[in-house]
């Protein structure tokens, strides 16, 4: 794997900090978007157990959602292992050493219009820290108004919001978490009926391109496709140095706690081990 370093300028750390997001443009080559293509389609036969229908709608019109399957397929594992994206993400967090923390796909048929709840993903995650990052990649092309969409400097917002119920979302049995009314968190903002209030951020993307963004950043929004297009999105978490472990009570989605149990790891570890291996690391 050669460095990446050139693709990464001052001025992009920079503006992943202030901003919280960036689009790369062209960073991953066509040889591991088509090999990905082959593992989504794998994926989409065969979701794993964590694999969620988010909408189906009234002409058959779906949004399907699956999580941390790279190591039952292979296309996945070879982009987490071998392709340039630890390193693209551990040069934009300015940090040390990065460990993979799992994977996502976001798969919507021709046409579908369903659009994802504004949310933050940190939240949701089983662990905290600044040094995250997410990188929405879709294997197809999106035009901007079906791309994922981010609120400016909103990792720096330093206010914890009630985040959304997924578990409402997919009606699924095994998602139904009890949400408790909390005095440390505020209603989460209206994001959509009330745009203009925000500076939003998103992107026409070409296969190849990649939005890398903080996990504490406020993003949703997607779906809305033309009638004669579908979207792929193939997406992998980064960690890097001040992350660590936290249990959280409600809603963690995917939620690792048995498996990190399993592995050894506790409230207060930084990630590691064979789950969460470490890619990359500045020399
Ligand atoms: O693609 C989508 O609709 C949702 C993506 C998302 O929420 C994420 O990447 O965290």
């Amino acid at each position: 794997m050669g460095s990446h370093a050139e693709s990464i300028t001052d001025d992009l750390i920079e503006a992943f900090d202030c901003d919280g997001v960036v689009c790369l443009r062209g960073v991953i080559d066509a040889d591991w978007i088509d090999s990905l293509c082959i593992g989504v389609d794998k994926n989409i036969a065969t979701p794993s157990p964590r694999g969620r229908v988010w909408d189906h709608d009234d002409h058959g019109r779906t949004t399907l959602y699956d999580s941390q399957v790279w190591l039952d397929i292979e296309e996945y594992r070879a982009f987490v292992e071998g392709s340039p994206m630890a390193e693209l993400a551990g040069r934009l967090m300015r940090a040390t050493a990065v460990n993979f923390f799992f994977d996502a796909i976001f798969t919507r048929t021709t046409g579908a219009q369903f659009r994802t709840p504004f949310h933050q993903d940190e939240p949701f995650w089983s662990v905290e820290g600044y040094q995250t990052c997410s990188s929405w990649m879709p294997l197809v092309s999106v035009e901007k108004k079906s791309a994922l969409e981010f609120v400016r400097g909103s990792h720096r917002w330093n206010q914890r919001y009630a985040q959304t119920n997924f578990g409402a979302l997919t009606g699924d049995d095994r998602d139904q978490v009890e949400y408790t009314d909390r005095d440390d968190v505020i209603p989460f903002p209206d994001i959509e009926s009330d745009r203009d209030q925000y500076d939003m951020l998103s992107w026409d993307m070409e296969p190849g391109d990649v939005a890398i963004f903080n996990a504490r950043m406020i993003h949703g929004g997607s779906g809305n496709l033309a009638p004669d297009r579908d979207l792929k999105v193939f997406n992998t978490q980064w960690l890097g140095d001040d992350v660590r472990i936290i249990f959280r009570d409600e809603g963690m989605d995917p939620d690792h706690r048995d498996v990190m149990i399993e592995h050894g790891l506790a409230p207060g570890d930084r990630v590691s081990g064979p789950l969460y291996p470490e890619i990359w690391r500045a020399s």
